[in-house]
């Protein structure tokens, strides 16, 4: 008798998000900021609100807005600079005890997400939600922060799960929900589709994420979007990548870039942005154990245009003075002196875990 192939079972997902984190911190040190409207950003004419708490949200305040715009919303809001170097600490301690107290397949995507396979946490009397809800209590009595978490069976939907409902919301996805809450959802609010996709998308009539799942002329969207098309549409569908990488697997690439509190055209300022973001791109390395070949770095000005430079270098390395060195030769050779920018990352490639000797040496 033939035997009965055994059905492989679903992991379980996690996703989590920390509330307005920027603006969470902020409270958490200071109380009394929990009682107003509160916008991270900067104090300049051209700032823009990095994030807010929910009860500036509450007044139709977003990130991305104008500060001036947000108090003209919201007068009596309070305006903070923002203090990137206590958000980093926080998002570390956020992982740290995501990782010693429940669990170690733990990816971090972003300074305040991270992805979760908890598939062996789960038992009987161990379920989804009462996971979700006590990891939640650990976080705020420990951060004093609140967190969002969503649960499905890939990390898309998980993603996209977390969204749902928030502050401190816990969301389950599972399949037969895909066509019910996921397929109406427009196609901006897809996980991984940026704004220049989802803008090509609407040209093909594409509107909601359902308009790409039932999309049949698949030769168009491979010629648009290349191979990425496939993620694309396999997500629509519910399906997609489950698989939490742990420290133990090295990345290919490292990367961190940030969308400014308002737009740069000053090369000193775009300057102290890449110095920060080497420091912290060094650390992210370094926790990592690897070393780069290669450093690049990207700007996105306010006119759309995309620049992206990389430079090859002789030692792969982790060092921020190496890292700083090479972006900043990047950027001066790169950038027209009086284009805006927005958003400005830095990356290193061509990772290996091999140091090279010479680096380490002390003269
Ligand atoms: P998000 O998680 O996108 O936003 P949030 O945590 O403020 O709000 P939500 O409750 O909706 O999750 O980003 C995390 C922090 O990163 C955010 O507090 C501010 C910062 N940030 C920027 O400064 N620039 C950006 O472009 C983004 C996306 C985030
Ligand atoms: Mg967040």
């Amino acid at each position: 008798m033939a035997k009965k192939r055994k059905k492989k079972k679903r992991k379980v997902i996690f996703h989590l998000d920390l509330d307005a984190f920027f603006a969470s911190v902020e409270m958490a040190n200071n109380p009394e900021y929990k009682k107003v409207p509160l916008i991270v950003g900067g104090r300049t004419k051209k700032a823009v609100v990095s994030t807010c708490n929910y009860l500036a949200r509450s007044f139709g305040i977003k990130a991305g807005m104008p500060i001036f715009k947000a108090l003209e919303l919201c007068p009596q809001a309070t305006v903070l600079n923002a203090n990137y170097e206590l958000y980093e600490q926080y998002s570390d301690d956020f992982i740290k005890i995501i990782k010693k107290t429940f669990c170690r397949k733990c990816e971090q995507i972003s300074i305040d997400e991270c992805f979760l396979d908890v598939t062996k946490l789960i038992k009987k009397d161990m379920l989804p939600i009462k996971l979700a809800k006590i990891i939640q209590q650990t976080i705020f009595k420990k951060l004093k922060i609140t967190v969002s978490i969503g649960i499905s069976y890939n990390k898309f939907l998980a993603k996209m799960a977390s969204d749902w409902h928030k502050p401190c919301g816990i969301t389950v996805i599972n399949k037969k929900d895909v066509e019910k809450k996921i397929w109406s959802l427009p196609i901006n609010k897809m996980y991984f589709v940026g704004k220049a996709t989802a803008i090509a998308m609407h040209e093909l009539g594409i509107k909601t994420i359902g308009d790409l799942a039932k999309y049949e002329n698949f030769k168009l969207l491979e010629a648009i979007f290349g191979s990425a098309w496939f993620d694309y549409y396999l997500n629509a569908h519910g399906f997609g990548d489950d698989f939490v990488s742990t420290n133990n697997s090295p990345p290919k690439s490292l990367s961190i870039q940030f969308t400014l509190p308002s737009q740069a055209s000053n090369i000193q300022e775009l300057e102290e942005w890449l110095k920060y973001l080497s420091q912290q791109l060094s650390q992210k390395t370094q926790f990592h154990g690897v070393f780069g070949h290669v450093v690049y770095v990207y700007l996105k000005c306010a006119n759309r245009r995309m620049i992206t430079k990389q430079i090859s270098i002789k030692e792969p390395t982790d060092r921020y003075d190496i890292i700083y060195q090479h972006a900043s030769f990047l950027l001066n050779e790169h950038y027209q002196r009086s284009e805006n920018v927005r958003l400005i990352g830095i990356g290193l490639g061509k990772l290996t875990t091999k140091p090279c000797i010479r680096q380490r040496t002390i003269f």
